[in-house]
């Protein structure tokens, strides 16, 4: 499963962002600075599967899933070396950063800078991870560097790849500028840079703020412009008491502001688009179900999700377009319209595709 490593400053709301989101009940606040990541699996929000249920009228109704860390803040003052580096380590394993950014104004909870600055934050922390790029790199360049001295030159190639990486973090840029070929992203990918990671910025309002989102967002909309960028707000604290609500007391709430999405569940939904992640469905009478699959993957890799066994026996995927069939109401109806496509191994999974997947074992 993808996971989702939740960052920013020291009391900036992580910790309540990842109740909003997840529904949990993390320890928030001064008392909880410093304790144990929080890590909770997150169902993607996907209405589609509330139409499929009509028509499949299954037991059950699974989403697609993403993980969620809410890894305790970048320490600045540098005095813990030990801690530092396990935090450090604990985002690289993740595949997507979430950085919360301070916009709210609350005299009880102290900024560690001293005053309330979002751009200033934003800067702070993405040097901060520029940094630990940088640190990586120097140390491996130093050992190739070493290796070549006694003759060993397979690393060679590795050398132009880094230093354009180091040249790139120099002038103070991320990695996810860069246009890396396949080859390369391969040869990267053990390193796992904070930097080349796709990254949303989280706004993080107060009340009065968010009757101002557009403009707050706006403010910042230099920020989603860059590859593998995304932008939302969220009033956190909010969000999080929502997410403590039964579901009909949340529907009842969003039906009196006439709320079409959550910020919760918005920021959800975005996080799965930043993964480059699309979803595909099955549907039956035991279950309909939303997958997460990245895009450009083939009609075997999806049955490989479902069950290996399927994908060993794959014989063909038989597919309609969620479109259609919402429209058609029934899966009978789709074929008889010519709106089920027979497709092979091959086939490149889009996003929405129904599949019913023949296989023999
Ligand atoms: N007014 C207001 N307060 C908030 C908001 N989000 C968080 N807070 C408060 O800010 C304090 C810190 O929130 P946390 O979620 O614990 O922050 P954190 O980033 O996890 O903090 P550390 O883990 O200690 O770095 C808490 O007292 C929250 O209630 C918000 O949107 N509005
Ligand atoms: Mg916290």
């Amino acid at each position: 499963m993808l996971q989702l490593g939740i960052i920013g400053l020291p009391l900036s709301g992580k910790t309540t962002v990842f109740n909003a989101i997840s529904g949990s009940h993390a320890a928030v606040g001064v008392y909880a600075t410093g304790k144990a990541a929080n890590i909770s699996v997150v169902k993607v929000p996907d209405r589609r599967l509330e139409r499929l249920a009509e028509i499949f009228n299954p037991k059950k109704i699974s989403h697609a899933e993403i993980e969620y860390i809410d890894i305790a803040g970048l320490t600045h003052d540098g005095t813990d070396k030990k801690k530092e580096a396990a935090y450090v380590h604990s985002i690289r394993q993740t595949d997507a950063l979430l950085q919360v950014v301070r916009c709210f104004e609350n005299p009880n909870v102290a900024h560690p800078a001293g005053s309330i600055d979002p751009k200033r934050d934003i800067a702070d922390v993405d040097s901060e991870l520029i940094l630990q790029d940088l640190i990586l790199i120097e140390g491996r360049l130093e050992k190739i560097a070493r290796a070549m001295k006694v003759g060993k030159k397979e690393e060679e190639p590795q050398l132009h790849l880094l230093e354009k990486c180091r040249k790139t973090l120099d002038g103070g840029a991320p990695l996810r500028v860069l246009d890396f070929t396949e080859s390369e992203t391969k040869q990267l990918s053990g390193y796992r840079f904070l930097t080349a990671k796709p990254m949303l910025y989280i706004l993080n309002l107060d009340e009065r703020q968010c009757a101002d989102s557009v403009r707050w967002e706006s403010e910042f909309s230099n920020l989603s412009g860059t590859p593998k960028t995304a932008l939302s707000h969220i009033c956190a604290l909010l969000q999080m008491e929502i997410a403590s609500f039964s579901e009909s007391e949340r529907d009842e709430f969003m039906k009196e502001l006439g709320l079409e999405e959550l910020a919760s569940s918005a920021i959800v939904r975005k996080s799965f688009e930043l993964l480059g992640l699309i979803a595909f469905l099955t549907g039956g009478p035991v279950e309909v179900h939303s997958w997460p699959i990245h895009k450009d993957q083939t009609a075997h890799q999806a049955a490989g999700e479902v069950h290996s066994d399927i994908q060993r026996g794959f014989i063909r995927a038989e597919v309609v377009a969620y479109s259609d069939l919402d429209r058609l109401g029934s899966w009978a109806k789709a074929r008889d319209e010519a709106k089920l496509h027979v497709h092979g191994k091959d086939y490149v999974v889009q996003d929405g595709d129904v599949i019913l997947f023949r296989f023999n074992v």
